[in-house]
């Protein structure tokens, strides 16, 4: 367990774990937010009621990674941004090298779990068979062992740190076979060991890379879609799950269910599909006209757009635009693009006219599966699994962030809508 990260973590788990304790025993019992019934009944919606280390989400401005705007680490690699989530530091290049090493070392998947995923009927979504694969894996978790034997509770982080980077390690490789397996009807490219994270996930999709570029958006694909703070479906369900001392295999299997989700993670796919079915519609380069009328349609219908909308952004989400930004650099005259860039300048208007989304803006899933389609990863239902890779990243960072602060079971209280009513009359009638 000597690694550069398990001892700059170990260096700094006594400073968080002071800061905490200070601060609750100053601050432990300070109201910061009331409460209305609305969010009870709403999925919690903008109650602050979670610790979130690594990111932030600014209404207004979008993700901050550890104080960083995310514009700001758009060029690195995610194993710079996985240990900066982890630790809250931008690693120095020898740092960054020996994360990528022990990542690398560790990217063989193995026999068994290949052959579990090879029972499964072929129409299995490549979600679930990446979720299935984790879970399998979880027989192997140093976590679970240290758990069993006795390991004092101060010390279960550094191997839920060893397992979060065991299932990193090997979640390219298993997501690359998954792909292979499922759409290529061909056997996984084993990992090489000289590649970094990104460029191993590429060379092992087989996808034919002669400009280097879908590497590259790769690269950003997996930096960008890393971490959006605690309160998503895929990081509250991951974090949910480790707080009762589930392992990581456990945790990111159950995180990655919900980002399985047409509303969270599945939207990349259906956004994509959205765009063909009004490509088909409407011809290649609609009209203005004809697009803002099929948007409505599609609303008045009942229909969300997919990528459009977001639960705490209010503002277009700035991986839409770097990924925009991608586009541009590399001159993609592409009609996807076209189309992506006309709903761009249509959509928002269509939505605030239609009245009912709070933010009427892209988000990252309104770019990102037509640029992975461009570079020939046509099959969209992977793109779900390539936001998972990404995720794995952030979500494993949380849990091994919560795990030094040593913070306890999750337990909201939940209450039956009886005594909601009950409680709503109650403050009603003191206040007045
Ligand atoms: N198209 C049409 N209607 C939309 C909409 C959209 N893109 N976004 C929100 N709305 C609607 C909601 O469905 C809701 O309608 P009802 O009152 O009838 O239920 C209303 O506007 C208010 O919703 P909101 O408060 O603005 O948004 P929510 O926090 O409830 O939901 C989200 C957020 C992302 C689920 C929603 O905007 C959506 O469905 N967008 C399309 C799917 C998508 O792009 N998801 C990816 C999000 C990023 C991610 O998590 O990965």
């Amino acid at each position: 367990m000597s690694h550069p990260l398990a001892h700059r973590l170990a260096e700094l788990a006594p400073q968080w774990q002071q800061h905490l304790r200070d601060f609750l025993s100053q601050y432990g019992k300070t109201p910061i937010a009331q409460i209305r019934v609305e969010q009870v009944v709403g999925g919690m919606r903008g109650v602050p009621a979670l610790l979130c280390e690594t990111s932030l989400v600014i209404p207004e401005e979008g993700l901050r990674i550890r104080g960083f705007p995310i514009a700001e680490l758009a060029d690195r690699t995610p194993e710079e941004i996985f240990w900066l989530l982890c630790t809250g530091e931008l690693p120095t290049d020898e740092q960054t090298s020996s994360l990528r090493q022990l990542l690398a070392e560790r990217a063989q998947v193995p026999d068994y779990v290949w052959n579990t995923l090879r029972t499964l009927p072929p129409d299995s979504h490549p979600m679930a068979l990446l979720s299935l694969g984790l879970l399998a894996m979880e027989r192997e978790s140093a976590f679970r062992a240290a758990f069993e034997r006795g390991v004092p509770r101060a010390e279960l982080w550094q191997f839920l740190l060893e397992d979060c980077l065991t299932l990193l390690g090997r979640i390219t490789t298993l997501a690359a076979g998954i792909y292979r397996l499922r759409f290529a009807q061909a056997a996984p490219i084993a990992p090489n060991p000289e590649l970094d994270w990104a460029s191993n996930f590429a060379a092992m999709l087989g996808i034919p890379d002669p400009t280097g570029q879908f590497r590259d958006l790769l690269r950003l694909y997996l930096v960008l879609h890393s971490d959006h703070e605690g309160g998503n479906v895929s990081a509250l369900t991951g974090y949910t799950v480790a707080s009762a001392l589930s392992d990581p295999f456990y945790a990111i299997s159950a995180g990655l269910n919900g980002l399985a989700g047409p509303l969270h993670g599945l939207a990349n796919q259906e956004c994509l599909r959205f765009l063909l079915q009004l490509s088909d519609a409407l011809g290649p380069h609609p009209s203005d006209d004809a697009l803002e009328q099929y948007l409505w349609n599609w609303l008045t219908s009942g229909h969300v757009i997919p990528g459009y909308g977001h639960a705490v952004l209010r503002v277009t989400d700035p991986r839409f635009l770097l990924f925009r930004e991608f586009a541009q650099r590399y001159g993609l005259q592409h009609e996807l693009i076209a189309l992506v860039e006309q709903l761009y300048r249509i959509a928002p208007e269509v939505l605030k006219r239609h009245g009912k989304a709070k933010n009427p803006y892209p988000n990252v899933d309104a770019i990102s599966g037509s640029l992975l389609y461009i570079y020939g990863l046509r099959e969209f239902e992977f793109y779900t699994v390539m936001f998972g890779v990404s995720r794995a990243l952030g979500i494993c960072a949380q849990i091994i962030v919560h795990r030094i602060l040593g913070t306890p079971i999750m337990r909201p209280k939940s209450l039956t809508l009886h005594e909601l009513e009950e409680l709503a009359r109650a403050a009603l009638t003191t206040a007045s």
